[in-house]
């Protein structure tokens, strides 16, 4: 696939459906030719400056739009000072679907071309406005649905990742130039590092790396949300704390055990991550058939969940079915939180284990604090971490295994330094990978695809 961008590209920027105000971008070598036989003027834009103009038919906006018109107001971005690089101008008018698509309509047949999605970001990566990383925190900015994932969106959008990223990357760059020198005057007998400094040095950088990954875990949790799933056996309250969390009564509440039959999910806002909360049925040796159906759900949504909440009624004793679920699921993610804290305690040898009531609202916001801990570690308001994206990790972590063979070669006795530094190098290229320095169009492609169109 080529990317061309010496075409002018035309999209309607603001979302879907009516507003106040609509915005149609236009971008492109052409973008002010186009946007002037819209706007029915002469007389160029002045960059930065919003101009009004009144558009009507009779001007392009004509033939089967007869009639149509708006006042809008262009506001030309020059290049190479634009969001692309290239010339743009954004037409605001009123924000109806009709004079949008009119406008859009009127661009195309002045020579614009419809943009793909992305294709504006896209062209920002291109002409080097952006790198990569911040590219697609474009996109992770605008799917934000909690302020945490919009802060980790925005704070990779201004560059935090890609410098830590060129940190290690210098370190590394460092290294190889000092082996190159070496190799290149063998016969001297002079080295620029000695193997001792090379493993010290990918030590560090290892080091560096990891950390890196370690904060990536909690990354990706905010941006793509989590799983939570609540266990239990019938009657403890589980669905009662769902629509507490989710406030909203959507899973149904009764004193008849057994009542939920198909799992009800709800996503939700919890200390910044999204996320998906699961309500099963009962756990329990449940003869009705529906309601086995039911319970196998919610042991396959067990299964996938990030996070096991596992409900236990304080008030009653601990049941044999309590003590199957407790043991089932100690070796998942899990917090075991005692509801009905509002009647008399029951139960024994749970120590400090949460104590909530889904009745008076006791405990709930620890609760909500612990799921937000158990899922992304204590720190996960305070330390906003540098890596959410899946596509990073995995170039990271391809780097750290070819800087681990590094190490092991540099180690070895007599091993030649060309050997290191083909590992060294191959990890380089990764971090160049990260950042879009070398990445191919497939990839690429895929990265802009799932962008809204006007982006
Ligand atoms: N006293 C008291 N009753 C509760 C509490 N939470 C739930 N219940 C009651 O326990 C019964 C079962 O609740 P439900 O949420 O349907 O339990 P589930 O079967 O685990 O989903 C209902 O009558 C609720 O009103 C609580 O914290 N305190
Ligand atoms: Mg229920």
């Amino acid at each position: 696939m080529e990317f061309a961008t010496d075409d002018s590209i035309v999209a309607i920027a603001t979302p879907p459906g009516r507003g106040g105000i609509g915005v149609v971008r236009i971008g492109g070598p052409s973008a002010q030719t186009i946007a002037l036989q819209i706007l029915g003027r002469n007389e160029q834009l002045t960059p930065r400056h919003a101009t009004f103009a009144r558009i009507t038919a009779g001007r392009p906006l004509t033939g089967r739009h007869e009639g149509l018109g708006d006042e809008v107001v262009a506001t030309y971005f020059q290049a190479p000072h634009s969001y692309t690089g290239q010339d743009i101008v954004e037409i605001s008018a009123h924000g109806s679907p009709v004079v949008l698509n009119a406008i859009v309509r009127a661009a195309m047949n002045g020579g614009a071309r419809l943009a793909r999605p992305g294709e504006f970001t896209l062209r920002a990566f291109l002409n080097g406005k952006r790198d990569l990383v911040q590219a697609e925190a474009v996109g992770d900015l605008i799917a934000a649905a909690t302020p945490l994932q919009a802060r980790v969106a925005f704070d990779q959008l201004e560059g935090t990742l890609t410098r830590r990223i060129a940190e290690v990357d210098r370190v590394l760059f460092d290294l190889i130039a000092k082996l190159e020198a070496s190799l290149d005057f063998p016969d001297e007998g002079y080295h620029f590092v000695t193997p001792a400094e090379v493993g010290t040095t990918i030590g560090h950088v290892i080091r560096d790396l990891d950390q890196l990954l370690v904060a990536a875990g909690r990354g990706r949790m905010i941006r793509e949300g989590a799983t939570v799933v609540f266990a239990g056996r019938p009657n403890v309250g589980k669905s009662s704390l769902f629509n507490v969390l989710a406030g909203v009564d959507r899973a149904i509440v009764t004193n008849v055990p057994g009542t939920t039959r198909d799992l009800v999910t709800e996503i939700v806002d919890i200390e910044g991550i999204a996320v998906t909360l699961v309500d099963t049925a009962g756990w329990s040796a449940s003869t009705d058939v529906v309601e086995t159906e039911g319970v196998l759900r919610g042991q396959n949504a067990r299964g996938i969940a990030d996070l096991i909440v596992v409900v236990v009624d304080q008030s009653e004793a601990l049941s044999s079915e309590d003590r199957q679920l407790l043991e089932a699921t100690a070796s998942q993610r899990r917090l075991v939180v005692l509801n009905k804290a509002d009647l008399v305690d029951a139960v024994s040898g749970f120590g400090r284990t949460l104590r909530v009531s889904a009745t008076t609202g006791a405990g709930i916001e620890d609760l909500r604090c612990a799921i937000a801990a158990a899922l992304a570690g204590d720190d996960a308001l305070r330390d906003t971490a540098s890596i959410s994206n899946t596509r990073h990790i995995r170039l990271l972590e391809e780097a750290r295994t070819h800087l681990n063979a590094a190490q092991v070669a540099a180690q070895e006795e007599g091993t030649p330094e060309e050997f290191v530094l083909t590992d060294l190098q191959a990890a380089r290229a990764k971090f160049d990978e990260v950042v879009g320095v070398r990445t191919s169009e497939d990839v690429l492609a895929h990265i802009f695809e799932n962008f809204c169109i006007g982006k």
